[in-house]
């Protein structure tokens, strides 16, 4: 039986459609909602250390148990299939896969971890929901990284090794891997500002990371292609729409160093083939790239059948003056130690205006932008968006979570989606962060990002409102214009 709050809306003259063939999903990782973290043959990763050690995460939250989707996914998956869903976007926990890894062997392959993810896909096709998988969402083995981690070459080889099994395993029935999600965050939150795992704060480290995470991409890439040669392969990455509010040379340089951090360190290597001349030299000072080999550029620059993007909110720099308390609200956690590399002379102003529960200013015009700019550069590449939400301080009042501001940036930001498409870009689908409220690192379960909320103590999944809205959405194919239709039921 269709309820009030599920009953489709119908496009109108005052919503705007999406094209045709356009994919709806939801997304997820292995760490933030699965939970067994000592079953199905399972060795610690790197998140289980750091959420283990004092003081690391809010509350001292670990996700040990977290949404317990390992135990719950067919029920999960009933959910998904209920809001209509057309894809489910989750990652591989590489240490279920292969728990024995070391830097120098993978090491056997645990059957018991493949079949976990194999039954989920089975139960997402049989509901008609298209999985799109993940390999490395953060979760690195513990034995990897008490060899170097990211920032030895052998993490990378490696991690086109269990590629290769997962998507032999996997492949039959997967039509797209993305390698790596937000490397971004990998090198610089988890090796330079410590607020991730490992929790290192050395500089040199994380620009390492960065190439040996962009070598894992291109290695990765071309051993899924070996083992499932008819797949999409994809990389996720969290590009930043950067823009200045000030009006010097310097800001305008701000712009260009934060820019080249965080977006073209990544972008260029994967889809030029080459690391920007000014990365270089900003951080000459403090690593000389040694470890970028001969022929590295060329494993890394593999074809790409699609880009993901994940866009939340902008980053927004001027020029430090250097004698004020340096602004920085970059929305990247507290730290002694920036994760923006050789960039000591920009700081990140606070905006007036909108902010989700994470402090992240609200502005959808940055999606637009951030698509656009990326066709224009790489015409012809294809751009999913593979997350994009927000968190908010939800409650449950009898039954329901009436989330407005998280439906209201919803809305905004698929019409900043739509812009862009209309303008052009080839935008194909849409995954929202998240399904469920889930581990939010380093927050801990204190930040609450799902369309359906989790009550951490039962288990007790409810939709949110949004959840319902985003239904109709879907259903509907299109998003509503105006304010009036953004509460269902
Ligand atoms: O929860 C994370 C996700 O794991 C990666 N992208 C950003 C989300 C919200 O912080």
């Amino acid at each position: 039986m269709t309820t009030t709050e599920e009953r489709p809306t119908a496009p109108s003259a005052t919503a705007r459609a999406f094209p045709p063939g356009f994919v709806w999903g939801t997304a997820t990782a292995a760490y933030q909602v699965e939970g067994a973290a000592a079953e199905g043959g399972r060795t610690p990763s790197i998140w289980d250390t750091y959420s283990h050690t004092p003081g690391r995460v809010v509350g001292g939250d670990t996700g040990d148990v977290a949404d317990d989707h390992y135990h719950r996914f067919r029920e999960d998956v009933a959910l998904m299939q209920r809001l209509g869903m057309a894809s489910y976007r989750f990652s591989v926990a590489w240490p279920r896969i292969t728990p024995q890894v070391s830097a120098d062997a993978l090491g056997p392959v645990n059957a018991e971890g493949l079949a976990f993810y194999s039954a989920l896909v089975d139960e997402l096709l049989a509901a008609g929901i298209e999985p799109a998988v993940t390999l490395y969402h953060w979760d690195l083995p513990q034995a990897l990284e008490d060899a170097g981690g990211w920032t030895s070459r052998r993490t990378a080889e490696r991690f086109a090794e269990y590629a290769e099994v997962v998507a032999a395993a996997l492949g039959d029935r997967v039509r797209t891997f993305i390698t790596l999600n937000e490397p971004w965050c990998s090198a610089y939150l988890g090796y330079a500002s410590g607020v991730h795992a490992p929790g290192r704060t050395e500089p040199a480290a994380a620009l390492a990371a960065v190439h040996h995470l962009n070598l894992a991409h291109g290695l990765g890439a071309a051993a899924v292609r070996r083992a499932a040669p008819g797949a999409r392969v994809a990389l996720t990455l969290n590009l930043a729409w950067v823009r200045t509010e000030g009006t010097t040379a310097a800001d305008a340089d701000a712009v260009r160093r934060v820019d080249g951090l965080q977006n073209r360190v990544f972008l260029d290597p994967v889809l030029r083939g080459r690391y920007p001349d000014d990365v270089l030299a900003d951080t000459a000072g403090v690593t000389d790239w040694s470890f970028v080999r001969d022929g590295d550029l060329d494993l890394i620059h593999q074809p790409l059948d699609a880009l993901g993007v994940n866009y939340y909110s902008p980053t927004v720099v001027r020029a430090w003056d250097g004698t004020t308390p340096r602004a920085e609200n970059d929305g990247h956690g507290a730290s002694a130690h920036s994760p923006w590399v050789a960039a000591q002379d920009v700081e990140f102003p606070e905006l007036p205006g909108d902010k989700t529960a994470m402090g992240w200013s609200v502005d959808a015009r940055g999606m637009t932008e951030l698509l656009l700019r990326l066709h224009r550069e790489h015409p012809g590449l294809e751009l999913i968006v593979t997350e994009n939400g927000a968190a908010y301080d939800d409650v449950v009042v009898a039954g329901r979570v009436h989330d407005v501001e998280r439906t209201r940036y919803l809305r905004d930001h698929l019409a900043a989606v739509l812009d862009a498409v209309e303008a052009g870009a080839p935008v194909t689908g849409y995954y929202l962060w998240s399904f469920l409220d889930n581990f939010e690192w380093s927050y801990g379960f204190s930040k609450r990002f799902g369309v359906v909320h989790v009550d951490y103590t039962t288990q007790q999944r409810t939709i949110k409102d949004s959840g319902y809205w985003y239904a109709s959405v879907v259903r509907a194919h299109a998003v509503p214009a105006t304010d009036g239709a953004l509460v269902t039921g």
